[in-house]
């Protein structure tokens, strides 16, 4: 019954989906009144429920920030969500798909904030001036809705399909980089399977972050100094199965090798 929903029956859904490795249909279709602010509002609870479970936020992902994912979902404007500690994979530690529904892969192209980042009116030059390090980064996305079929209220509250990541060990300073023609390989096995640079992202990755502290700052929130920053797959993403490598080389900052078991 439509009357039955609330945000937070919304959050617990998504958390069950998550921790029992259950897929299920879009939300919106149970509950029309799931609109994006009532998106946004699930995943804070989300968030919250998280954090009394043991999480610590790291930082902020954004999601469809390329023309390859919006296409392929259908959705065209991005979107953001929060990223925790027990979503880091360090160095050398594989995927492991008993823990996820059905994962895929995508590169990104990370920024470490050195300065806390607030909107409104954030531009991308004023965003780079926040930025300490630039990465290469790997995101697995695991979307707790059915065939990552879902509208964008239903992937907003799912933390944007969060799931874990991987920022690559080399620290490269944003001087100097022109992360528009950043280019990326992204190979499963060693054969290639896509590549895209820099400029898939908004154009820039610094319009990402912009776009992020300017869309958090009209729900009143900021980027905090330390933070990690997902600035979106440059690529569409890819499905993984078992005894997979998956590699990840940029052009200036560096290569990120995962196994899958
Ligand atoms: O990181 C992302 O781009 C995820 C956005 C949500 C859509 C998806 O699950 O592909
Ligand atoms: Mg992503």
């Amino acid at each position: 019954m439509t009357a039955d929903w609330t945000i937070e029956k919304v959050a617990d859904i998504l958390l069950d989906a998550e921790s029992n490795r259950t897929d299920r249909g879009r939300i919106t279709d149970e509950w029309p009144g799931l609109d994006l602010k009532a998106g946004y509002d699930a995943q804070k609870v989300l968030i919250e429920r998280k954090k009394a479970d043991g999480h610590t936020v790291v930082g902020v992902k954004l999601g469809l920030t390329s023309r390859a994912k919006q296409k392929r979902m259908g959705i065209d404007s991005p979107l953001t969500a929060v990223i925790t500690d027990k979503m880091v994979l360090e160095a050398g530690v594989p995927i492991v798909l008993d823990q996820l529904i059905h994962p895929r892969v995508e590169p990104e192209i990370v920024f470490v904030l050195g300065e806390r980042l607030e909107g409104p009116g954030v531009t991308a030059a004023t965003a780079m001036r926040a930025v300490a390090s630039v990465h290469a980064g790997l995101e697995v996305i695991d979307s707790r809705y059915r065939d990552f079929s879902f509208a964008m209220p239903d992937v907003v509250a799912d933390n944007a399909s969060s799931a874990r990541f991987v920022v690559g060990a080399k620290s490269v300073s944003p001087d100097g980089l022109d992360l528009a023609l950043e280019a990326c390989v992204l190979r499963i096995n060693g054969a290639v399977v896509d590549t895209a640079t820099g400029a898939a992202v908004q154009g820039h990755p610094a319009e990402a972050l912009a776009l992020a502290a300017n869309a958090l700052a009209a729900r009143g929130e900021a980027i905090e100094a330390g933070s990690i920053v997902l600035t979106g797959g440059i690529t569409d993403a890819v499905f993984i199965s078992d005894g997979d490598e998956v590699s990840v080389e940029f052009t200036s900052l560096g290569q990120i090798v995962v196994p899958v078991r």
